[in-house]
């Protein structure tokens, strides 16, 4: 089981989040243990300081090393990997969420704005990740979105039927809209195909569907999955008769103006899908 201790000054921020829909479950299933603390219970003095002015003058707080480090050494063993949650970290993929959900155990060292001494980065810190190019106030919100992003890996946390690889990003394509009931709604009625019952025929029109959307909103991941497809297709050539590109042109001609209306893709053209 994957463990993950979180070093953190606000550990109820971590413990409430992880408490909630599939990573509470996964919790409570023990499929994978999260647990916070708070360098504060190592700090002796009468304020329990953590955090002390950068030297030289800056913005923010300066976590303290000591504190840090006995936090650390409480919960560090051999094969513990410790990530610093940092903007300057390597950023945030699927393929990254994926491979740290393989790991035995995981340290997050969140920092507040400011972060920590940097010596404490270069003693005991294995990778800085960040998730993305925008300004946090801490690293309690990336340590989340990291762990909320790896539990999809780990077996048994989504429902069977749900699948970590037939989502976004691991077959290269966004998804399809979806519709619920009632059939009928805002004067926009959902597609024909999916009240059929025809489930070969409905996961082919949601792949061409998921393949425009891509088209549209994605013309970079869209790129990329032609180009695929080209390859599959130029493998078993005698098959199929037309090109991946001039099926999902027919395809797209062959909506209806209302079923390109309430897919989103009614400013979509044949033309745009030569990326
Ligand atoms: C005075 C602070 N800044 C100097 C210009 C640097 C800074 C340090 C720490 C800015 C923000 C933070 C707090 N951010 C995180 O801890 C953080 C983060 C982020 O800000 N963006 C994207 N990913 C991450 S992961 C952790």
């Amino acid at each position: 089981m994957l463990q993950i201790d979180v070093i953190t000054l606000f550990p109820e921020m971590i413990e409430s989040a992880v408490s909630h829909g599939v990573l509470g479950q996964a919790l409570k299933g023990e499929l994978l243990h999260v647990k916070a603390h708070t360098p504060r219970e190592f700090a002796s003095d009468r304020h329990r300081t953590v955090d002390d002015r950068p030297f030289g003058g800056g913005d923010g707080m300066i976590m303290l090393p000591e504190t840090l480090e006995k936090t650390l050494q409480k919960v560090q063993h051999k094969n513990s990997r410790v990530i610093y949650l940092s903007p300057q970290g390597n950023t945030l993929t699927d393929e990254k969420a994926r491979s740290l959900s393989k790991e035995e155990h995981l340290i997050f060292i969140c920092g507040r704005y400011g972060g920590i001494d940097q010596r404490i980065i270069n003693a005991y810190v294995d990778e800085e990740v960040s998730i993305g190019d925008y300004v946090l106030s801490g690293g309690e919100l990336g340590a989340l979105v990291i762990i909320d992003s790896l539990a999809r890996f780990i077996p048994g946390v989504l429902g069977h039927g749900d699948s970590a690889d037939k989502d976004s990003f691991s077959q290269g394509l966004l998804e399809h809209p979806n519709f619920t009931r009632p059939r009928e709604y805002l004067g926009q009625e959902v597609p024909e195909v999916l009240l059929s019952g025809n489930h070969k025929v409905i996961e082919e029109w949601k792949e061409k569907v998921s393949a425009l959307v891509t088209c549209k909103k994605r013309p970079d991941l869209f790129k990329e999955y032609l180009q695929q497809e080209n390859a599959k297709y130029q493998a078993l050539k005698k098959k199929k008769t037309e090109s991946p590109l001039k099926e999902l042109q027919k395809f797209l001609a062959a909506l209806s103006l209302q079923e390109r209306q309430v897919l989103g893709l009614e400013d979509l053209h044949e033309e745009d899908l030569n990326v």
